[in-house]
């Protein structure tokens, strides 16, 4: 019997998953312009379509090496060519971390994630923190870490130490990115995001919201990450916590629903991805954190402390887990 060409080809045509396509910045802008409800609403049923809405994953921040970084990126307080009165640090010894991590663990988080203010981490601080990244996940947590650029073979080895997931932020829209980062290319995160995966590290990559971009950027930002194929496991999204001295410590107060359609955004393009309601929630009431996890956020930094900011405490974050009827993912 013989095939026609056209029969040959739909038969070997592998089917594409449903999420992996190619989004515009201006498909993701349409997302945005959507009328406020139609698009939580939208959200919301692909959240329920991918996730069990009742859990919430909770990840613990820690700065294991504070301030006197050499980017200049201007949200971050622990840049060195900002003065925000941040104390330089050494690196936390590890029995700090383990015990803050053990700490972390008994209230409930799944996760340990451990910042340091590095462009990146010298061949000796791999080593080190690979110490910290074995200890701590020898007490079954999951690890990320979020060290800056890597070199070759440095997510290998993280990787071999026990880490789970690699935090590198495309922060915002390619074409804002020089607008806000001098000292890095949105390139050089790009160039990363391929070592860690291909380290076999799952990826966390989100961005900031609040940095005085307009909706054409905040989709340009999602865009971006809904393209990284595959997709992140793990998308935070940010609101730009403002502090003195740095430059964007006077940006205009982003409006609340364009925070939510940002979530909401974030969930349409990226259904199987963790979408972490992640820095400003001290400046957010109950009522839009409840929008947000209706819009399909479904993962929160838990704990009184981001890196060097403040963050709700862990009883009102249960207390407001307790009145939405949401769990901790694992509980
Ligand atoms: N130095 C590493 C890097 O830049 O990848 C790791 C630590 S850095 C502090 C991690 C992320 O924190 C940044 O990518 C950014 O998204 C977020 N961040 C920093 N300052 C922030 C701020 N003021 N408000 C919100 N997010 C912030
Ligand atoms: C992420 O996207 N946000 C976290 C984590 N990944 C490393 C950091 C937020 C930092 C907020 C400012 C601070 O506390 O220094
Ligand atoms: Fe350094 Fe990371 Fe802060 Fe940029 S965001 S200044 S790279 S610590």
């Amino acid at each position: 019997m013989t095939v026609s060409p056209i029969a040959l080809r739909r038969k070997v045509e592998r089917k594409p998953h449903p999420t992996a396509r190619y989004w515009k910045k201006c498909d993701v802008e349409a997302l945005f312009a959507q009328p406020f409800l139609d698009l939580v609403y939208q959200a919301a049923e692909i959240h329920r379509a991918h996730f069990n809405p009742r859990e919430i994953q909770l990840s613990t921040l820690i700065s294991i090496k504070t301030g006197g970084c050499p980017e200049d990126c201007a949200y971050c307080p622990q840049s060195a060519h900002h003065n925000t009165g941040l104390e330089q640090e050494k690196i936390l010894d590890v029995d700090e971390i383990i015990e803050k991590a053990r700490i972390a663990q008994s209230r409930g988080a799944s996760r340990f994630c451990m910042g340091a203010a590095w462009r990146g981490p010298k061949p000796k601080d791999v080593e080190a923190v690979g110490k910290i990244i074995s200890a701590v996940k020898g007490l079954g947590l999951e690890t990320c870490g979020t060290f800056g650029i890597l070199e070759d073979g440095m997510a290998e080895d993280l990787k071999a130490a026990g880490l789970d997931y690699y935090n590198h932020n495309l922060d915002t829209d390619p074409e804002y990115y020089n607008d806000i980062i001098h000292t890095r290319l949105h390139e050089d995160r790009m160039d990363t995001l391929g070592k860690v995966r291909h380290a076999g590290l799952k990826v966390c990559c989100g961005g900031i919201v609040g940095m005085n971009e307009g909706r054409a950027e905040r989709a340009g930002l999602i865009a971006s990450l809904a393209n990284l194929d595959p997709q992140p496991e793990s998308v935070p999204i940010n609101q730009l916590v403002k502090v003195e001295g740095t430059p964007l410590a006077d940006a205009e107060d982003l409006d609340w629903t364009e925070f939510v359609r940002t979530i909401a955004v974030a969930r349409i393009t990226m259904p199987d991805s963790f979408v972490r309601l992640s820095a400003g929630r001290t400046e957010m009431p109950e009522a839009m954190q409840a929008m947000c996890f209706l819009a399909g956020a479904n993962s929160i930094f838990y704990g009184d402390k981001l890196l060097t900011t403040e963050n709700p405490d862990e009883d009102g974050d249960r207390l407001l887990m307790a009145k939405l009827d949401l769990l901790p993912l694992g509980a």
